[in-house]
């Protein structure tokens, strides 16, 4: 019988100040300096030589993917490079020089790491072989990749239910490997596959689902040029989706109008230098936002309210605002929204979304006269309780003006991770899909669960409970990225053994279950070799095209597995031949992988020859006005209410955002260059006019607290800074802030935590 150890692990790492720099925020995303800091983070991480090599091929057709975000590549990539400033230091994180070896783990225990801050434990290096981490011990040690796949298998058939096992996947991993791990799942016999979109875009897929009929957007890249009105909401492109900022200068352009709803006025939302162009980098670049509603948090639905109120009085008056044919054609309710809009005022919506009237009917003067609308939106719409609310009114907003499924209209949710839409269309979810369900049966021979599986706020709370006792990763930093980061350690923590395939260390990693297994993967960029054939994947880009990566670096080791292969091992591990799925050579071959994705999902079709290339569409039914699976056969308008909440005095809605200069929970250093705020990330952003309020001076020290039902959650040492956000809110980093989170406040139907509107209070540290 082995100990078991109580180790003594910190939680949250370092809460230590850094040494803060600020200067005025820009006013201009990219540039020169864009490319320089994009420059420096290859060649610190990867040298010269190989940085070169490795952007050469990065978004180009015979290469690989960008790591970094979901933004489609142009049918012709640009001859100075496809990639922006943060791809470029996504691919030096993943292409680092530096290694995590057994040597560093001789040398370091899993106690003393846990004290370092996120930045430093990402910047010790990659992966490079099987780690585990016994019961009795605090020191990672090397194990067989063969004793790593048989603990695995071991500890599952230990389980009395396949129900106590979660496997969690984050949006890197490939259409091949997603498949291939969720078709394991299912074969074990559970359904129980959170993922990272429960965290980010499933209050997009929610919404859409219910009133389009997919959960996925509807535009394709070269609406962008054809747009006469693109409302960028809830988004913050220049940092998170640079090379978005190339499509909107383009609609500029050709006449458009960029029309951007935040708290902030994010750089990148302003002025654009193009750094794919000479003129851009050298010029004052171009004005990108004709409008900027700068709203109060969580206060989108009362602002688009407002703003379908007073298109409907000019409706009235002109007759043409609104697209009455289309209405008539392919919508339902629309007698509902519009009486229901009859009943708020516009001056209580004025005041809610705190927006000066003038500005509010500036931009309605544009959606009024215009036919073409995209609304593109990110984590400001989706992490709120209301999530799948914010989402309905932009959908209520498109179809008034009869924008969608024609060119330069439409819906575009902006995914987060690189393949994270692709991820869910192979089969991730939790939900149970019976057409599939058949599919698979089909296809494999075996039948796959039909019960609901647990999402990532129920997964946790399941292995709090005891109730679920292994917890397997592809990819991500569940502890980091989920809410609530104690309680979701406890959660880690009860857990019998926990597996993570990853390729940077991170603090799921530090803080496990009894038994920890590291399983080190090769990245994107890398070259993926077996008996002599270099193999490829395919994945799918945020607007539903799916094309092929092929990595072409030397891997960070010789003993890394791709993940394909470490799911296939694991599965034959656990099944020992007994299974009709042909686990292990599944695992080996992707395109066997791919001929089977062929025949269980629909669109994949011929998937080897046709994601060649620039890649494929896959079928979407609002380009083509199907609405034939919705009630009526028709797109849905909806009646949404207003978000409701309890702020007392001296408290503050806070929304949780990603500096300049991190991926998620992987920080590439610490300047948010745009914002003026250098070198330290325990910052908290404040209006000036409630600096003075309550007696708050410039870098004064914070504590932040949460109190959701009674009990108390903080966050040390934060440096409160004054800065052009409205009256009442705060804005302040995650991961550090995911302590205030409560674990089970999440948005109504796709229970995405509740990051962007968490009531808040400030303690001052003397
Ligand atoms: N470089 C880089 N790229 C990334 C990522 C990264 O961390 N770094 N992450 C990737 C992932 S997984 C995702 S999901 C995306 C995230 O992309 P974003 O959603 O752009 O990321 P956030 O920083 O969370 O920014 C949310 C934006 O919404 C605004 N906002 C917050 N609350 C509200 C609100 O109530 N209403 C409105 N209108 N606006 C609000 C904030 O001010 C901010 O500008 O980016 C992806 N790309
Ligand atoms: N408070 C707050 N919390 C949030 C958010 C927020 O805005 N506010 N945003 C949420 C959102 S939108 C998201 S998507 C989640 C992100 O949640 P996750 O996806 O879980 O987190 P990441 O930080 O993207 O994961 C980074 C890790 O992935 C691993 N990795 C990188 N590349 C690969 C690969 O190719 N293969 C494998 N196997 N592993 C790889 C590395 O080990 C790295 O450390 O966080 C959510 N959490
Ligand atoms: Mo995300």
């Amino acid at each position: 019988m082995n100990t078991i150890k109580k180790r003594n692990i910190s939680v949250l790492g370092s809460t230590e100040f850094t040494g803060i720099k600020l200067e005025k925020p820009t006013d201009y995303a990219a540039g020169l300096p864009a490319v320089k800091v994009a420059l420096q983070h290859t060649f610190k991480e990867m040298g010269v030589v190989r940085s070169f090599r490795a952007l050469a091929h990065m978004n180009q057709k015979e290469g690989f993917d960008c790591p970094g975000c979901a933004w489609p590549d142009p049918d012709k990539p640009s001859k100075l490079g496809e990639y922006c400033e943060n791809g470029a230091k996504a691919l030096a994180e993943e292409a680092t020089n530096k290694k995590v070896d057994n040597d560093f783990f001789s040398k370091y225990s899993v106690e003393e790491l846990s004290t370092w801050s996120d930045f430093q434990i990402g910047k010790s290096g990659r992966l490079t072989e099987p780690m585990v981490l016994r019961p009795d011990s605090v020191h990672y040690e090397p194990i067989s990749w063969e004793n790593a796949y048989k603990l695995v298998a071991e500890e599952l058939h230990r389980l009395d239910s396949p129900d106590e096992a979660i496997f969690y996947t984050s949006g890197r991993s490939s259409n091949e490997a997603a498949f291939l791990y969720g078709l394991f799942i299912r074969a074990y016999g559970t359904n129980n596959m959170p993922d990272c979109s429960n965290m980010c875009h499933e209050s997009s897929g929610v919404a859409l689902g219910e009133t389009l009929g997919i959960g996925k957007g509807s535009v394709k890249l070269e609406d962008f040029d054809k747009a006469e009105v693109v409302m960028v909401i809830g988004q913050n492109p220049g940092t998170n989706h640079p090379r978005m900022l190339s499509a909107l200068q383009k609609c500029k352009e050709n006449g458009g109008k960029v029309i951007s709803v935040n708290p902030l006025e994010e750089a990148g939302l302003i002025r654009f230098k193009n750094p794919q162009e000479v003129k851009g980098v050298l010029s004052t670049g171009t004005s990108l936002t004709d409008i900027h509603l700068q709203v109060k948090i969580n206060q989108d639905v009362a602002l688009l309210k407002l703003m379908i109120k007073k298109l409907t009085v000019l409706d009235t008056e002109k007759g043409n605002v609104f697209d009455h044919e289309f209405i008539k054609k392919y919508t339902n309710g629309f007698e509902e929204l519009i009486k229901s809009i009859e009943g708020y005022s516009e001056k209580e919506l004025l005041t809610l979304s705190g927006v000066e009237e003038s500005v509010v009917d500036a931009a309605v003067e544009i959606l009024a006269n215009s036919k073409k609308i995209i609304i593109c939106w990110a984590m400001g719409l989706t992490q709120h309780k209301n999530g799948v609310d914010n989402i309905k009114e932009c959908v209520n907003l498109l179809l008034l003006k009869g924008s969608l499924g024609k060119p330069g209209a439409g819906t575009c949710p902006v995914r987060g991770h690189s393949n994270v839409q692709g991820d869910r269309t192979v089969g991730i979810m939790h939900h149970v899909s019976t057409e599939l369900n058949q599919s698979i049966q089909k296809t494999f021979g075996f039948t796959p669960p039909n019960k609901e599986g647990l999402d990532t706020v129920h997964a946790i709370e399941a292995m709090h409970k005891g109730q679920a006792k292994v917890f397997m990763a592809l990819g991500g930093n569940f502890l980091s990225a989920a809410s609530d980061t104690n309680f979701t350690a406890e959660a880690l923590q009860n857990c019998e053994l926990t597996i993570n395939v990853s390729t940077k260390l991170n603090r799921t990693h530090l803080v496990t279950g009894k038994t920890a297994l590291i399983l080190p993967t090769l990245g994107r960029s890398e070259v993926d070799i077996k008996d002599g054939k270099q193999r490829f994947f395919t994945v799918e880009n945020s607007m539903g095209k799916v094309h092929r990566s092929k990595g072409m670096m030397s891997p960070a080791s010789g003993n890394l597995k791709s993940e394909p292969e470490i799911i296939g091992e694991i599965a034959n591990a656990y099944f020992k031949n007994n299974h009709p799925v042909p686990w292990k050579q599944l695992g080996e071959d992707y395109e066997l992988i791919r001929e089977k994705l062929t025949s269980v999902i629909k669109g994949f079709e011929d998937l080897e020859k046709k994601s060649k290339g620039s890649g494929f569409y896959l079928p979407n039914n609002v380009r083509d006005l199907d609405f034939s699976k919705l009630p009526n056969q028709k797109a849905q308008f909806s009646v949404c209410h207003l978000p409701k909440h309890e702020i007392k005095k001296g408290e503050f809605l806070l929304m949780t955002i990603r500096s300049h200069d991190q991926f998620n929970t992987t920080i590439y250093g610490l300047n948010d260059r745009y914002r003026g705020v250098f070198n330290e990330r325990r910052i908290v952003l404040m209006n000036k006019n409630d600096m003075r309020k309550y007696a708050f001076e410039k870098l004064d020290v914070v504590n932040l607290i949460s109190s959701y039902d009674n009990i108390e959650r903080k966050a040390i040492n934060f440096l409160v800074i004054p800065f052009n956000i409205p009256e009442g809110n705060l804005a302040s980093y995650f991961p550090e802030t995911n302590v205030l989170v409560p674990y089970n406040h999440f948005a109504d139907k796709s229970n995405t935590p509740i990051s962007k509107s968490i009531v808040i209070s400030l303690e001052k540290v003397e």
